[in-house]
């Protein structure tokens, strides 16, 4: 099939809302676009097991550690499910890793903060995972068929990890002055950081016009950042925690919260590889992607030798 015969192909499957799946002819443009995406969202979910993974021999009880040790892994699944996703568009696990490791590829601004206390725990299940629903219930309904699916499972599992944040903020909201202090210090590190999750404004978003030909993205950056802040600070203000933004304003009219300004430019140093903590996560990465190769081998060995296994 030519070019021509191709694009007529997909933009007819676009726009009968069908989703693409991974024999279907599609633009090459469409496919690169769906691998940075997925490969981006893969990275994020597994470098961002190390922030949490600091905490699970300090966790403060039993209880505690196995749903943080479970959702650890949840994190860890879903860049597997999205890696293979991401193999579905023709591009290797191997490269994927490469582009992360050369930071060609990027992963999510929100973890290259450090988890300093326990509290933090709480804010990233909370905030963190929360902002992510709210990306990833959209996601449900991307063009592209295996991402789309990918995504079911994951937000049901988001779902979890956002009530584990929740309750451990709640509780520590109901505890001691200092536990207050410290879930209100957690929330005022996390808060803006999570904002920029959602990618900059729909003015300067550079993908968004493909995105929303292609039907890849179904709602806005800033319409989902909008819908997170609406939702976060009702949930806040029933156990007590302050926004860190003294232009958060009820607007009548849009129904919704009017909210200060983002700090852009530490959003552009943090994705460009300088924020706190960049260059301690790519370490900690290439370090046991290296110490792991046996296992690669091993598993590579094996199905060379039992193929149908
Ligand atoms: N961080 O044109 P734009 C999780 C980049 S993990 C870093 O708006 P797009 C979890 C963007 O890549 C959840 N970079 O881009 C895991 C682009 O640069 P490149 C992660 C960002 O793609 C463990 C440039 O800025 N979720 O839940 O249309 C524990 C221009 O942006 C960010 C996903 O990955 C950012 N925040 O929209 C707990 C969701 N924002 O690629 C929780 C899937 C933008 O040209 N991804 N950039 O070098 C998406 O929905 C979209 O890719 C984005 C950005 C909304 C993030």
């Amino acid at each position: 099939m030519d070019a021509t015969a191709v694009q007529a192909v997909f933009q007819d499957k676009i726009e009968q809302d069908l989703k693409i799946e991974p024999k279907d002819p599609m633009p090459d443009r469409y496919r690169a676009h769906l691998i940075r995406q997925i490969s981006q969202h893969a990275h994020s979910e597994v470098i961002g097991m190390q922030p949490e993974g600091n905490w699970i021999t300090r966790a403060p009880s039993l209880r505690a550690k196995q749903i943080l040790l479970a959702k650890i892994q949840d994190e860890g699944g879903h860049g597997l499910y999205l890696y293979s996703t991401a193999e579905t568009l023709g591009i290797s696990r191997e490269e994927m890793i490469e582009q992360l490791q050369t930071g060609k590829a990027k992963y999510s601004n929100i973890f290259n903060y450090p988890a300093l206390t326990w509290a933090d725990i709480g804010a990233i299940g909370w905030l963190v995972d929360g902002a992510a629903i709210v990306n990833q219930v959209a996601l449900q309904r991307t063009s592209y068929g295996p991402y789309a699916r990918a995504m079911f499972r994951i937000c049901k599992e988001e779902s979890f990890h956002q009530r584990q944040g929740y309750e451990i903020m709640a509780n520590m909201m109901k505890g001691t002055t200092e536990q207050r202090e410290m879930a209100q210090d957690a929330m005022n590190r996390w808060w803006w950081p999570a904002l920029m999750m959602f990618g900059p404004h729909d003015k300067d978003s550079a993908h968004s016009g493909d995105a929303f030909k292609w039907r890849i993205k179904r709602k806005t950056n800033d319409e989902l950042r909008q819908k997170f802040i609406d939702k976060t600070v009702q949930q806040a203000e029933v156990i007590g925690l302050t926004i860190p933004d003294p232009d958060l304003k009820w607007n009548e009219t849009k129904q919704g919260y009017d909210h200060g300004e983002i700090n852009w430019e530490e959003f552009k140093r943090v994705i460009n590889g300088n924020g706190p903590c960049n260059k301690q996560r790519m370490e900690h990465h290439i370090r046991y992607h290296e110490e792991g190769a046996w296992v690669r081998e091993a598993a590579a060995a094996y199905h060379e030798k039992f193929p149908t296994d």
